[in-house]
């Protein structure tokens, strides 16, 4: 269509004049050549010469070239353009509606912008408001997590506080039975103190002056000499010679050290229930008070036992170096170890009283004994907890030699054994225990 319409438009437009030759419509005169082919009408290249003349009742004609001329009436013409006009309106109104659909489609073009650009504010508004939430999630996380730490470490000390307290209970509960047992204790000492103070009140109510009275219990006295303070002795009540006897040395397991110096072995040292030596200046007094007779007793590590029996026993004072006054005579199965130290002065690491000049026998023989060259007994001597040969031991020979002794015990009793009778019926006195 559009074709047509431009050629018609080159048609009028065109300054060519159109040739109309108004002819005589008869079948006799037809047209020379017919219209085979509209197109051939105006061709659109320059070579078309056309002469119209200027008939009008004439037919058009329009020269193509020498051979070919189209002859086109008026009438024709008009009807043609007359459709063209037509089809023109058409299209315009085709047109038209085109263009309002263009509109149409432009506008709403426009209104998907618009949604579109809605769309993209409410996701950026989502987008930063998901930022915002997400960036609150971090932190409420991040407190949570830090919450949980917490929580960890509380339970953690809870766990110990637990632990702590189960442990303290049980600490308790031995507490407990920790107080328990020494109230138990406290209250059996009070007991044995009381006892012991009681049995102290009577012993000083008696005033004894030697283990006599306590026949064969044994046990621990007090003894009142005169001008001199009271003391406590060992009584020994069971030996094989009697009863009321007093210990004034004894050996047993080496838990006491016996190499001391003047001023110790004047005194005296060690736990009267067990080895010590009572003291020379006590000795000297006791012995000086009545006249005293001397046992000894000693056991070897083999178990054997033996005795000797002196039925005098006197120390000297300190200024007489505590001497060996007086040895009566020897009985027994031991045998007179002490004899060659008769009117022997007492001598100690620091105080040389032995006959040697040369030589310190206390040192030599560690110990302390009323030493001459030096000496057949040494009970003063080193405990060894087994039977050795040697010069430092506690040992008791016949001749020079020195096998140590296992224990010993050195007693003494006033020597009458009538006076002791006489004492225990004028007395009356039931003998306590320890
Ligand atoms: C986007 O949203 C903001 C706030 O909600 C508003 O101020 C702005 O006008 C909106 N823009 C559009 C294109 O809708
Ligand atoms: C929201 O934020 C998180 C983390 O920044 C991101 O993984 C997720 O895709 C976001 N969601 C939207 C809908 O933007
Ligand atoms: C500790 O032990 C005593 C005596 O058994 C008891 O009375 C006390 O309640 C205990 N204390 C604790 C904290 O267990
Ligand atoms: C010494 O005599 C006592 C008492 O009679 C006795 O028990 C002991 O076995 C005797 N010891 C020796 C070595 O004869
Ligand atoms: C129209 O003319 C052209 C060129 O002259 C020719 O090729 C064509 O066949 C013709 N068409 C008709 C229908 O006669």
């Amino acid at each position: 269509m559009e074709y047509f319409l431009v050629i018609l438009t080159l048609l009028l437009a065109s300054d060519w004049s159109v040739q109309v030759v108004t002819k005589p419509k008869s079948p006799k005169e037809p047209l020379k050549e017919p219209l085979k082919n509209k197109t051939e009408v105006v061709p659109l290249d320059g070579t078309l010469i056309a002469t119209v003349t200027a008939a009008p009742e004439k037919l058009a004609e329009v020269h193509i070239d020498q051979h070919k001329t189209i002859r086109i009436s008026k009438g024709d013409l008009d009807d043609l353009l007359d459709v063209y006009m037509g089809k023109i309106a058409e299209s315009a109104a085709t047109i038209k509606d085109k263009e309002h659909e263009i509109n149409q489609l432009q506008s709403k073009d426009q209104t998907d912008d618009e949604l579109l650009k809605r769309f993209q504010n409410l996701t950026e508004a989502c987008t930063a408001q998901n930022a915002s939430f997400t960036t609150e999630i971090t932190e409420k996380d991040d407190k949570i997590k830090e919450l949980e730490q917490k929580v960890k470490v509380y339970e953690t000390r809870l766990k110990r506080k637990q632990h702590l307290v189960t442990d303290l209970r049980k600490q308790n509960t031995s507490n407990a039975l920790l107080i328990d047992h020494l109230k138990g204790k406290v209250t059996y000492f009070q007991r044995k103190f009381r006892e012991k103070r009681d049995d102290l009140l009577a012993d000083w109510e008696a005033a004894t002056t030697t283990c006599l009275p306590y026949g064969s219990s044994p046990g621990i006295h007090l003894i009142q000499l005169p001008d001199f303070l009271p003391f406590l002795v060992a009584c020994e009540g069971q030996t094989a010679a009697g009863p009321g006897w007093m210990a004034i040395q004894r050996r047993l397991d080496g838990s006491v050290n016996f190499y001391r110096n003047w001023d110790a072995y004047s005194k005296g040292f060690g736990k009267l229930n067990g080895e010590f030596f009572m003291g020379l200046e006590k000795i000297h007094r006791l012995t000086t008070s009545q006249p005293h007779e001397l046992y000894i007793s000693f056991k070897r590590f083999g178990g054997e036992t033996s005795y000797a029996h002196y039925d005098d026993f006197l120390i000297g004072s300190a200024e007489e170096g505590y001497e060996l006054t007086l040895l009566g005579h020897y009985q027994g199965n031991a045998s007179d170890a002490l004899r060659t130290h008769d009117k022997m002065k007492f001598s100690t690491f620091d105080r040389d009283n032995d006959a040697f000049t040369h030589m310190n026998c206390a040192v030599h023989h560690q110990g302390a004994w009323w030493y001459d060259f030096c000496s057949r007994s040494n009970l003063n001597g080193k405990y060894f907890k087994e039977e050795v040969d040697n010069a430092q031991a506690i040992y008791w020979e016949p001749w020079y030699s020195f096998r140590s002794l296992k224990s010993v015990q050195m007693l003494i009793r006033p020597k009458s054994q009538l006076e002791l009778k006489d004492w225990v019926s004028r007395t009356k006195r039931r003998p306590r225990t320890l």
